[in-house]
């Protein structure tokens, strides 16, 4: 694995939850694997779980964790190749990435869709551009696109709780009152594509996730109909992809409530954090015994862990 920027970067993902389920049982197996070595993340959005588990992730491999808030402390960087850079930035990503790799082994990265363009988005200017100029590997800790992290981590939240070989799992829109990115959505489903499960997606008309991410998925636009024997569902928001960034509607009928959990295999409640409460997700549910939204937030660790480990063996 040369960075962790998506689910195609991961050569056998059942070999990969192998050894996150490893690093789940025995965290500290590989305390000094990380002796003397760098973690840097880099933030141009806020973080809560990915900040703090990837540190934590650093701290049982015996890493060092260097930050850098780049909304705040940085210089605004470049991304385009060929800019008259006489605007609001001061440097070129190709200056930077070279520069923090001479600092650091492995270089994580966050920086969330701007939902504006969808080209630009989907292009993954900032991630691709790191990609390109760092001489170290680059973990993706959230692009416009994609959250590979929140997908593993999900991987071993599901194999812990599943009961049956191959569970049900519905990834379920909800409504929000902000426009978010369709990028744990997007994982997710290449995630569970290549895992052993039963994916269903459902979400209201207008919005489909982008079609290269639901190929050979069963997308089903009645709720209540997907949620029929689920073993676990999952909710999240997203903007529209056809009608790209927008709110269509923020239809109260799709907060996952107890009399919809109620029509499924007694599933677990999933949710990535951080959730609206009674928006997203009514108290009953995520209050509820079956809300595993803690543990899966724990496994944040886990993955990101597992990740970091496949870099510092190498
Ligand atoms: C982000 C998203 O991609 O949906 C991060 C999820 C891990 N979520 C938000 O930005 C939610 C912010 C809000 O206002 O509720």
């Amino acid at each position: 694995m040369e960075n962790f920027f998506s689910v195609n970067d991961v050569e056998d993902v059942q070999e990969l939850l192998k050894k996150a389920m490893e690093v789940k049982k025995n965290p500290l197996a590989n305390a000094t694997l990380g002796k003397h070595k760098t973690l840097g993340l880099i933030f141009y959005n806020s973080s809560l779980r990915t900040r703090i588990s990837s540190q934590k992730a650093a701290f049982n491999l015996g890493m060092d964790v260097i930050t850098l808030n780049i909304g705040s402390d940085g210089w605004q960087l470049e991304s385009k190749d060929g800019a008259i850079m006489d605007q609001g930035t001061a440097e070129h990503i190709k200056e930077a990435a070279a520069v923090i790799s001479t600092y650091v082994d492995v270089l994580g990265i966050r920086c969330f869709a701007g939902l504006e363009d969808r080209e630009t988005d989907y292009n993954e200017e900032v991630l691709q551009n790191f990609i390109k100029h760092a001489t170290v590997p680059i973990v993706n800790l959230e692009s416009s696109t994609l959250h590979p992290l929140q997908s593993l981590a999900d991987l071993v939240t599901i194999e812990t709780h599943k009961k049956k070989d191959r569970p049900k799992v519905v990834l379920t829109w909800a409504p929000h009152p902000r426009a978010l990115p369709q990028a744990v959505s997007n994982s997710f489903a290449e995630w569970m594509k290549k895992a052993d499960v039963e994916l269903v997606i459902t979400n209201p008309e207008g919005y489909d996730l982008a079609p290269q991410f639901t190929e050979g998925v069963t997308v089903e636009h009645d709720q209540k109909k997907a949620f029929e024997g689920a073993d676990f569902v999952y909710a999240k928001n997203w903007s529209s992809y056809d009608s790209y960034g927008q709110i269509l509607s923020a239809n109260p009928s799709w907060t996952i409530d107890a009399d919809k959990m109620a029509v499924t295999n007694d599933a677990k409640f999933m949710h990535c954090l951080p959730v609206r409460r009674n928006v997203v997700v009514a108290d009953e549910v995520i209050d509820s015994e079956n809300s595993v939204v803690i543990e899966q937030a724990g496994n944040r660790v886990v993955s990101i862990q597992t990740v970091l480990q496949e870099f510092l063996k190498k």
